[in-house]
């Protein structure tokens, strides 16, 4: 008996919409190229399709700086496509999340046209107006994106804020007009029958009250605002309003992107008391190589070691078990590719670790998303000139600190960006080995990644070894044993200090699993006690050698827990 809730099931598959798959030749994806895909993303047996914004806009942030909530992006098509996407992907049983983009508008929304145009216009109230302070901004935070968090508008004669890009404005949520304008629009989508939202920084919409300078301790030129404003003084207060105006009379699945949340706050975001969300995005797993240099932030090519990994994602599986659900991800749009970041991009040992680590996120508890093309195992794109990319972070970074300060050296920079830019995870969707990988007839608008003559989803259709066909096998088991979703994680004793192999069971009054994951390109021995009536449900490798662990070699098993565990 499974008890959980349908999106406690599910699998999500995310797509980039620009990047999937381009049905027009114009070099980018389009919704109806998603259509055209509908049933590679069935046969794989994903069960929710997130997709990242469709809606207008003026582009200056891979459309998370949304112009108008309810038109659809022209570049990716039209209202009439995006009906037709839902009802294509409802016939198929598949489900579809859009992005909700609301901490922010597009400077070129009308709202925000309105709020600019005078002091005393009806609108000025939607988004955080501040007179200068001194003659400068009104405080000392930085935009995520570069650069002071506040833009001087001539003529009004006072700064706005933007926690992101000058062209993305910080909404005003303490305004309830504000609040009311959203919950009408989220219930418009409703009635065009989608099944939910990925809240984009929902976790920063509440600022705090008096916004004083912030001491972070990152220095100059401006201050890492993201610790002051994440889960701010009514963050919970506005998604209850949510849920009561718009949620709560859904089936829908929730998650909420939520930068700087600590495990007892997603105890609140995520509660399984349903108040809020279904669940949320952290953030920890996905810093824990970055900040070697508290200005470069993100900047860095250090890896992760399996000790800090593990200690983080075991905390998350822990703390949140009965109280609240997880998410599980290793990558997204904003994020470099698991299988270059994690594992081991090197031909020798990719598919070997990539699947090493979906077995390893996809037994844990929580929801999985899997990043368009991670399935095949898709690397970073490994980039050597500055000019192949478009990501706006990735850009502004080098120019502020290559260019204005000096901190870094070029090739230095450009190493990180090899590591860590969104573009990585951009690069068009590998489906076949022709010269645009089967995206497009055309140039593409970022480059293809050479590597799709080898990796690829026509070649991995048709290999039953493929990593392609491993994440197949990873969501039946999901969708057929109850213990993955309702069991209890526990690392197995004395693995928090192993550097090489992370293991661990989930267990419920039925069934155990115990899934090891070799992190490591070495051989090694570690003998775990197995029962003998157990089942080998999932390997990488085509035959189990016992205590001998190979190269990135994963193994699950499954057996009946014993009384002796009750
Ligand atoms: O991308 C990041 C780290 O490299 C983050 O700082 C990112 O900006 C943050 O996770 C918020 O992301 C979301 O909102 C942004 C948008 O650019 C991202 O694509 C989106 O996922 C602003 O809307």
């Amino acid at each position: 008996m499974n008890n959980s809730k349908w999106w406690q099931q599910a699998v999500i598959y995310q797509v980039y919409p620009k990047s999937f798959q381009d049905s027009n030749q114009d070099g980018l994806g389009d919704l109806r190229g998603i259509i055209s895909r509908l049933d590679y993303i069935k046969q794989l047996g994903a069960d929710v399709i997130w997709l990242n914004p469709v809606y207008k806009t003026a582009n200056i942030d891979g459309g998370y700086d949304i112009s108008d909530y309810q038109s659809i992006n022209p570049d990716l098509g039209t209202m009439s496509d995006f009906d037709a996407l839902v009802t294509e992907a409802h016939q198929r049983g598949l489900k579809i999340m859009m992005d909700l983009v609301v901490n922010h508008t597009s400077s070129d929304h009308d709202w925000f046209k309105q709020s600019r145009s005078s002091t005393d216009n009806p609108y000025r109230d939607y988004y955080i107006w501040r007179d200068p302070v001194d003659g400068h901004e009104p405080n000392n935070w930085g935009s995520f994106f570069s650069g002071p968090a506040w833009t001087y508008d001539e003529q009004s004669q006072q700064y706005y804020l933007h926690l992101f890009a000058k062209e993305q404005p910080d909404l005003n949520w303490d305004n309830p007009e504000v609040r009311k304008a959203i919950f009408r629009m989220m219930n418009w989508w409703a009635a065009k029958g989608i099944d939910g939202f990925r809240m984009d920084v929902i976790s920063l919409i509440s600022k705090p009250n008096n916004l004083t300078d912030d001491h972070a301790g990152k220095g100059q030129p401006y201050e890492d605002a993201g610790q002051a404003v994440a889960n701010g003084p009514h963050v919970h207060q506005y998604l209850k309003e949510m849920n009561q105006e718009v949620l709560s009379k859904y089936d829908w699945i929730t998650v909420g992107e939520t930068a700087g949340v600590t495990t007892e706050q997603a105890d609140k975001y995520a509660n399984l008391d349903g108040s809020e969300l279904n669940m949320v995005f952290q953030f920890e797993h996905v810093s824990l190589d970055g900040n070697v240099n508290p200005i470069l932030g993100k900047w860095s090519d250090r890896r992760v070691s399996l000790v800090d990994l593990r200690e983080n994602l075991v905390k998350w599986q822990t703390q949140l078990a009965g109280k609240a659900w997880n998410s599980l991800y290793w990558n997204n749009h904003d994020q470099p590719r698991a299988v270059s970041r994690f594992g081991d991009d090197d031909p020798q040992y990719r598919d070997y670790s990539a699947k090493m680590l979906g077995a390893m996120l996809h037994f844990m508890q929580g929801t999985p998303y899997i990043y368009q093309g991670e399935e095949l195992g898709m690397t970073n794109s490994a980039w050597h000139d500055l000019s192949q990319y478009r990501d706006l972070e990735s850009l502004n970074a080098y120019h502020e600190f290559v260019d204005k300060e000096a901190l870094v050296s070029p090739e230095t920079m450009l190493r990180y960006l090899q590591t860590t830019s969104r573009d990585n995870a951009r690069t068009p969707m590998q489906w076949d080995n022709s010269q645009y990988a089967g995206f497009s007839q055309n140039k593409p608008w970022l480059p293809v990644n050479d590597n799709h003559t080898e990796v690829n989803a026509q070649q991995q259709l048709s290999d039953s070894n493929s990593v392609f066909n491993f994440y197949k096998q990873l969501i039946k088991w999901r969708h057929t044993l109850p213990v993955v979703t309702n069991g209890t994680f526990s690392l197995i004793t004395g693995n928090e200090k192993d550097t090489e192999v992370f293991a661990y069971t989930r267990q419920n009054s039925d069934q155990t699993l115990l899934v090891i994951a070799n992190f490591t390109a070495n051989q090694l021995t570690r003998h775990y006690d197995i029962p003998s009536d157990h089942k080998l449900i999932v390997q990488n490798y085509t035959d189990d050698q016992g205590s001998t662990l190979r190269p990135y070699e994963t193994k699950v098993y499954l057996y009946q827990s014993t009384a002796a565990t009750d």
